[in-house]
């Protein structure tokens, strides 16, 4: 009667002998930076399901998005209005996301694209933008950064600029 007991006191305690790690081990799911040479003074966090990495360190945006490729995910994949209130939260200076406008675009407003290369369908345009205002590039102005209050603008995709990647849970 007692080893009985002793088995079920051992088998109970053991459940909850991982709860405070730092990956779930029911899910394996983990929300961790790019490595430190990469991302500069990161922020990671979950939100509305994604993972969620700002970075502060200045990158092009083709640069900023080899890093996020490279750790997995993408530019900033913001998909609704709650993705950008994510997205948002943590950011500080105007940094890169995710939508990029095609080469062919006969405007400065058709022909984004989101990170995955599909037409993108939710967009934070702050007021006036996109403009195509930079005449210096080709296509002018075809990647689109995030400013701390949530809304965006188009700027010049060879732009060093801090970066939010995302990927999912
Ligand atoms: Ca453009
Ligand atoms: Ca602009």
């Amino acid at each position: 009667m007692l080893a009985w007991i002793g088995v079920a006191f051992l088998a109970c305690g053991r459940r909850n002998f991982n709860v405070d790690a730092d990956v779930d081990v029911e899910t394996g799911s983990s929300c961790v930076a790019p490595p430190a040479a990469d991302c500069m003074a990161p922020q990671a966090y979950e939100c509305n399901g994604t993972c969620w990495v700002t970075c502060e360190n200045r990158a092009t945006r083709p640069a900023a998005a080899a890093i996020c490729a490279e750790w997995g995910g993408c530019l900033a994949d913001i998909r609704n209005a709650d993705d950008n209130n994510c997205a948002a939260s943590r950011v500080t200076d105007v940094s890169w996301i995710g939508p990029q406008q095609s080469s062919t675009a006969t405007s400065a407003s058709n022909q984004w694209l989101d990170c995955h290369g599909n037409p993108a369908s939710y967009f934070a345009w702050h007021s006036g933008q996109p403009d195509d205002a930079n005449p210096n590039e080709d296509g002018e102005e075809n990647c689109a950064d995030l400013e701390s209050g949530g809304t965006w603008t188009d700027a010049t995709c060879g732009a060093a600029l801090p970066f939010v990647c995302s990927r999912p849970l």
